[in-house]
């Protein structure tokens, strides 16, 4: 232990209006944490002055990030002020680096008060790419909006922080390490933890390690393949893969970490996970997965690269929830998906008699009724899927999901999803994204919606594409109310439902660090024609979902960014 208590001293600041956390936590260009003066200061700060001084002073937190550009430097200040506003110990990752999910865990685990992640998620990295920062609360999920709103209040009249600009940690060595601060009585200690193992550690109880390891290296083992993306996830994946599970070497690629993601975005998508829609094309692999730069998201794609929609996947989990042992175990309480999500996953909650939540887009949305025991399974179309083990989604975990379900099937992804969509009917789904649209045509775009849906004509309208013909259902714009605590979040997303259940929704999204992006959500139900192309199918609502808005002409594209 250091002899000289160390100084505490309290810096004058002043505040920045930009610091409202979006969807999942507050995200900027590196640039702006960089040239502004005290930007992340101010944020950190507001996050601790938002936790009373009774629950803050001598408790347990959890620091840890993707390992981005900017990580280890937001590090290095957050100890140092996490010690000077009563924090009394911090455990950190590794080299300051933790996935999302294994945040989640050590929060939960250490019964810590909270966490903070350093990530901008599946946003692009390095010096000019984005960096974020997501606040965590006791239950290992991301705050709340009464929190978040709370934390923004702060940042707007900020006038002082708290540091002690003489402690340094050394990230690099496992184990503990401790600090005598001036006028405190007790030390501050600071644990630098291996959250791989505490993380597998988790995933060990919930799956059954024996029967995946025979299947994923025994006699007739299938063969996989997945893709980190240079993300935080490549050292979970080797260690639970290729070392426990005995997956050989080429089953994990792009396992190493990057600052700058090797210059890609870190989002598992056809588009983006192009290492992986390459190698599984050729058949060579049976199953495919890819993870975001936080590893809370995934892609899983079948042999030649067959891919599932993230909104079956999560139906197809629910479908076949008892060939996962914890679930064998705790039952299950009930099923969610964000609002856009498609509704395959309301079919299996119909034919189970499992209640069915939808929430608005985000996986603040999911803890609360996790907590409540309300529920056991959820999914966004945005490949995300997770469980209540943690309050986090779960890209690994999802992935030991499918490959449970395959191990008891014996069946290929490809056939799974076949059977489930003869049993269930299929719904149709797909998301365009406009990215960095001018943020005012976004705006005024959605607004004239809202007019437009509000008029009574608007309900039972038709609409007319070729031979298809929809009829207006409903139309409102989203607003949940929390089964738990009653909250009311108002205003998440545009929702026109015609009347054989067809959907088009229109967002904007809140995880962008600059200007605006539009998505458009498509979502149609078929019962018999299952085995068609996704966009041939959901042509016709395209075409009414942009005829309606006018996208094209308010903001001069001639088509989406990204399809998904
Ligand atoms: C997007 C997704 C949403 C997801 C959020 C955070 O938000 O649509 O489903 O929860 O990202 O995911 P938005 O507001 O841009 O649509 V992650 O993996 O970035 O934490
Ligand atoms: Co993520």
């Amino acid at each position: 232990m250091d002899n000289s208590p160390l100084q505490v001293v309290t810096v004058p600041t002043a505040p920045y209006p930009d610091q409202r956390p979006g969807t999942s936590g507050l995200r900027k260009k590196v640039y702006v944490f960089q040239s502004r003066r005290n930007y992340l200061h101010n944020f950190i700060q507001s996050i601790f002055s938002s936790i009373d001084l009774r629950d803050r002073q001598g408790s347990t937190m959890v620091v840890g990030g993707d390992g981005r550009f900017f990580n280890q430097a937001a590090i290095e200040v957050i100890v140092q002020m996490a010690a000077a506003n009563g924090v009394g110990r911090l455990v950190i990752g590794h080299h300051g680096i933790m996935s999302t999910p294994a945040i989640s865990c050590v929060i939960r685990k250490y019964k810590a008060i909270g966490g903070i992640i350093l990530t901008a998620s599946h946003n692009p990295g390095g010096p000019d790419g984005d960096f974020g920062i997501v606040f965590d609360t006791a239950n290992g999920g991301p705050a709340k909006e009464a929190v978040t709103n709370k934390i923004f209040q702060i940042s707007r009249t900020i006038e002082k922080f708290a540091l002690c600009p003489g402690l340094r940690v050394d990230l690099t060595t496992v184990g503990r390490q401790m600090f005598d601060l001036e006028n405190k009585f007790k030390p501050f200690t600071v644990e630098i933890v291996d959250s791989v193992e505490s993380y597998a550690n988790l995933l060990r109880n919930i799956f059954d390690f024996a029967a995946l390891k025979e299947f994923l290296s025994g006699k007739n083992h299938i063969r996989i393949r997945l893709d980190a993306m240079h993300g935080v996830v490549g050292p979970y994946v080797k260690r639970i893969f290729c070392e426990e599970l005995g997956c050989p070497a080429n089953s994990a690629i792009n396992c190493v970490p990057l600052e700058d993601f090797g210059g890609q975005h870190p989002d598992p998508n056809l588009i983006h996970a192009v290492d992986l829609v390459d190698s599984m094309r050729d058949g060579q692999y049976d199953f495919g997965a890819a993870f975001d730069g936080d590893g809370d998201r995934n892609m899983i794609l079948g042999k030649h690269g067959f891919f599932v929609s993230p909104s079956d996947s999560v139906a197809v989990i629910a479908a076949n929830i008892f060939c996962i042992p914890y679930f064998q175990q705790t039952g299950v309480r009930g099923f969610a998906r964000s609002m856009p999500t498609s509704t395959a996953l309301d079919r299996v909650a119909k034919a189970t008699k499992i209640e069915l939540y939808e929430t608005p887009t985000g996986t603040k949305f999911f803890g609360n009724l996790m907590d409540a025991g309300l529920l056991s399974l959820c999914g966004e179309e945005s490949f995300g899927t997770g469980g209540d083990h943690i309050r986090e989604k779960d890209g690994l975990w999802a992935v030991l999901a499918w490959l449970s379900i395959l191990a008891a099937r014996r069946q290929s992804v490809e056939d799974v999803l076949r059977e489930h969509w003869l049993k269930y009917g299929r719904n149709y789904f797909t998301r365009f994204d406009y990215e960095d649209v001018e943020i005012d045509a976004a705006c005024e775009m959605m607004e004239d919606l809202e007019i437009m849906m509000a008029d009574k004509a608007f309900v039972k309208q038709r609409f007319a594409v070729g031979d298809k013909i929809y009829q207006v259902d409903k139309a409102d714009n989203f607003e949940y109310a929390d089964p738990v605590d009653g909250t009311i979040t108002r205003n998440q997303g545009l929702r026109i439902i015609f009347s054989d259940g067809s959907r088009i929704i229109y967002r904007l999204s809140g995880t962008r660090s600059e200007g605006a992006t539009v998505r458009i959500y498509l979502d149609s139900y078929e019962r018999e024609d299952i085995f068609q192309d996704t966009q041939v199918m959901l042509a016709p609502l395209a075409t009414i979902a942009l005829k309606i808005s006018q996208l094209h002409q308010r903001t001069d594209r001639s088509g989406p960014s990204v399809i998904t």
